[in-house]
């Protein structure tokens, strides 16, 4: 382990540790993450740039993983606030950078992403040469991270983890992560149906496919959206991704709360509008 960082040690490489193969060499990359939407999109990459380079998994993509514990507030230690000053997974520090002492720290999921395929992608087999596509992949990178990460954030806060239920905010953050959705299933009509960029499976599709395969926890059904549902069910199904979110756990299947998920959320958006149908008709009544 290379790294002079000290919150939370990297583990020991060991059987059961991800990102672990048997002829791996000491990790040059450190990942420090949780088992989210954001976390997978760094392990979900290296995963795929591992298999598509194997000689190259055995040295600068070798990585290891800190679980960081979100709920205990890990992330917000000083010692890891000099990793990702934001104070929010995932991190990572990059050992193979040997001109910064101590490596080189990379945060926020997609800058992550762009350093990763940037440095290691070197055939663009998940990127793009050609400039025009390349633009239409960020066009889907900055949509995901400013759109549908933030959006559906906020549903599964205000919906799932609010200790006071705001219907309005529910209907707000909910309505708005399902027109993104719609963005993306539009997106996927547009092109070939099958990728968001181009005929290839790319970064553009990995930096969303985690936040769409927690639908359900923000009380949507893909159903809705059969497209983007059977994109889901095209990502999920590769290798790679199976392992990128297995890391640090084994990722919880959500498919059981679907029909109760959707039931939930729409009586909290009938709540939001029987309230502010209320509000309008206080309003008439007095105008
Ligand atoms: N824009 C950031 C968002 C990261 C983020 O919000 N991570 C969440 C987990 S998905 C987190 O660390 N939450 C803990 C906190 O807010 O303190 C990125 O894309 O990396």
């Amino acid at each position: 382990m290379a790294s002079t960082t000290t919150f939370p040690p990297p583990p020991p490489l060991g059987e059961s540790q991800a990102g672990h193969v048997p002829d791996q060499g000491p990790a040059k990359i450190h990942l420090w993450t949780a088992g989210t939407p954001n976390g997978y999109k760094v392990s979900v990459l290296l995963e795929e740039l591992r298999d598509a380079y194997p000689e190259a998994a055995k040295n600068e993509l070798s990585y290891d993983v800190s679980k960081i514990s979100i709920w205990e507030n890990q992330q917000k230690h000083p010692d890891f606030l000099k990793i990702n000053p934001n104070g929010r997974i995932p991190a990572i520090i990059d050992d193979n950078v040997t001109s910064v002492k101590g490596g080189f720290p990379v945060w926020e999921s997609a800058s992550i992403e762009l350093w990763l395929v940037e440095q290691y992608d070197k055939e663009n087999k998940l990127w793009f040469a050609d400039p025009l596509l390349r633009a239409q992949a960020l066009n889907w990178i900055f949509f995901a991270h400013g759109g549908v990460g933030p959006m559906q954030g906020q549903t599964h806060v205000f919906f799932r983890y609010a200790p006071i239920k705001i219907p309005f905010a529910i209907k707000r953050y909910h309505e708005e992560t399902k027109r993104l959705y719609s963005v993306l299933e539009d997106g996927l009509k547009a092109g070939a149906g099958k990728w968001l960029v181009g005929d290839k499976y790319s970064v553009a599709d990995i930096n969303v496919f985690g936040w769409v395969r927690s639908a359900v926890w923000a009380g949507i059904d893909l159903a809705d959206f059969p497209l983007l549902s059977a994109w889901a069910d095209r990502i999920e199904k590769r290798p790679a991704v199976q392992r990128g979110i297995s890391v640090p756990d084994a990722p919880k299947d959500l498919s059981s709360i679907k029909d109760e998920s959707v039931k939930d959320v729409n009586a909290w958006v009938d709540k939001a509008n029987a309230e502010l149908e209320e509000i309008k008709k206080q309003k008439e009544a007095t105008a």
